[in-house]
């Protein structure tokens, strides 16, 4: 299969610990794209009409996007149990995926508004929100921490994603000292086999 990427995206990342864990990561080919929500990537549109990375080529020709659909389909096509099949567990790890996404379209949205909004169409305020539901999401997830320890699954990995972005783009924001059991979860799930071969890519 085809993955376009970016080597600093926090959803590409999620597929790639996926493909890790569920034994899959030989069968990706990963094509460059160069995403952005206002220089947008032509090639990428073409097979994706959001433009965005990750979007995923399967052998037969099927594009599919988002993050969430391409790690349900690797951990279907190897057999992998990332996504309870159904009940309350279910619902428990699809909600903590979705908590994780949501953190990362915040911060993305942080990371956009620095990095590519002409300073003068900045708006403080509005940054502040998006902190504070970082915050009020990473808040909810230390309390959450001990439930968390020895869980392999899309809401753990997406949460480590999440975390591993915020270290890489905001390394001043200091979330570990504010929340110490996040951290300690955090370090561990990152010695991860997964963890550590999905950031070879790195740049
Ligand atoms: N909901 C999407 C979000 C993907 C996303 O925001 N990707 C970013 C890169 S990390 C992107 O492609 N940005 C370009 C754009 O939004 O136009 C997912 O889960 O895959």
């Amino acid at each position: 299969v085809k993955l376009y990427f970016s080597p600093t995206s926090p959803f590409v990342r999620k597929c790639l610990v996926c493909a890790h864990e569920v034994g899959l990561a030989d069968r990706i080919t990963l094509a460059s794209s160069s995403a952005h929500p206002v220089d947008r990537d032509a090639v990428l549109v073409a097979d994706n009409p959001l433009g965005q990375v990750p979007t995923l080529i399967t052998d037969d020709g099927v594009s599919l996007y988002d993050s969430r659909v391409i790690c349900e389909y690797l951990n279907d096509l190897g057999g992998g149990t990332l996504f309870p099949a159904s009940g309350e567990a279910r619902w428990r790890v699809l909600t903590l995926q979705a908590l994780s996404d949501g953190i990362l379209d915040a911060a993305l949205l942080l990371r956009y508004e620095g990095a590519a909004r002409p300073e003068a169409l900045r708006w403080d305020a509005w940054q502040r929100g998006q902190l504070d539901k970082v915050a009020t999401s990473l808040a909810w997830a230390e309390g959450e921490a001990e439930s968390l320890r020895g869980r392999l699954d899309i809401g753990t990995i997406g949460l480590a994603c999440a975390l591993w972005y915020l270290d890489l783009r905001f390394a001043d924001h200091g979330w570990r000292a504010r929340y110490p059991r996040l951290a300690a979860w955090s370090a561990d799930f990152g010695a991860r086999a997964s963890m550590q071969r999905s950031w070879q890519i790195k740049t």
